[in-house]
């Protein structure tokens, strides 16, 4: 394996991309274009599979194959892709509306399928293309266009959720620090079975405006001082907690992948077919 550029894989003739200025998106697109690059991967057999959001355009920005799906659906296309053509790295781009609200249930059954796949999902916390509506994923008491007086639900912990569901690899990095990122969707892209990489962004257009962020450098900072490593976590009470994200790798273990145990059923009903 040979480390190249991540340039090599960013379809630069197609840039610069349509995200607002101060969107989190482009460092979590070159978080991956670099990840693709560490890794020295063969861009005819690595694709990419997208739902619907802004998030959802990142695969036009990369050189690489590419399937832009349905919203809500991007696991279940990209889990056909796999099965079809196991030599394929399959990375699949989410937001936390596309991913985790509704396509929550694709979300949990791929983890608990252990399906080879690298789920990366853009937590901005609200659906930012279609104008900063509430997702699965937004903070108590946030604002946002569907909660006007103030979001009273509580979200979804992504990578407790994934972890729980049975995914083998989950992680968490942020915006805010662009190369843990990196490495951390080399070690998802790396790890065999499904890896959830959940990237905590900003959307300063909606999410960051309508609660008081009133510059792109303001939802940066917001989330930089709403973040904290595991080791720091510890020991922190639920409350204090409340709001935090926090960052790190919440699962790493070894699983044998849904694509091989398939082939094996099918190798062995192959076997006694012949046999018999
Ligand atoms: C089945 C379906 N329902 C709703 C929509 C409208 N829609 C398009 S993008 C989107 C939300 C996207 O939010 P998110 O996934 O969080 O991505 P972001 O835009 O924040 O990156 C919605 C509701 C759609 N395209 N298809
Ligand atoms: S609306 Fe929000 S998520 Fe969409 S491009 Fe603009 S800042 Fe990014």
């Amino acid at each position: 394996m040979t480390a190249r550029n991540f340039r090599e894989y960013l379809a630069e003739n197609r840039l610069p991309t349509i995200w607002c200025p101060g969107c989190g998106n482009g460092i979590v697109l070159k978080a991956i274009a670099g990840a693709f690059a560490d890794l020295g991967l063969d861009r005819r057999k690595t694709a990419a599979v997208s739902g619907i959001g802004c998030w959802g355009w990142a695969d036009d920005y990369l050189a690489v194959n590419a399937f832009h799906g349905t919203h809500g659906r991007a696991l279940a296309f990209a889990t056909g892709i796999k099965l079809a053509n196991p030599e394929l790295t399959v990375v699949v781009l989410m937001g936390d509306g596309d991913g985790a609200t509704i396509g929550g249930n694709h979300l949990i059954h791929a983890a608990r399928r252990n399906v080879d796949l690298t789920a990366v999902v853009v937590n901005n916390y609200n659906y930012g293309m279609t104008g900063g509506q509430y997702s699965g994923t937004t903070p108590r008491g946030s604002i946002t266009s569907t909660s006007p007086l103030g979001h009273v639900e509580d979200p979804f912990d992504l990578c407790a959720l994934t972890a729980a569901a049975g995914a083998p690899f989950v992680a968490r990095g942020s915006v805010c620090g662009g190369e843990n990122l990196r490495a951390l969707i080399r070690r998802g892209l790396e790890h065999r079975g499904f890896s959830f990489v959940e990237a905590a962004s900003v959307c300063p257009t909606h999410f960051g405006r309508r609660n008081g962020l009133r510059t792109a450098v303001e939802a940066f900072s917001w989330l930089r001082d709403h973040s904290l490593s595991r080791k720091r976590a510890a020991g922190l009470s639920e409350e204090e907690l409340h709001g935090k994200q926090v960052l790190g790798v919440f699962a790493d273990r070894q699983s044998e992948d849904y694509g091989t145990r398939y082939r094996k059923a099918a190798e062995a009903l192959r076997g006694e077919g012949e046999s018999s």
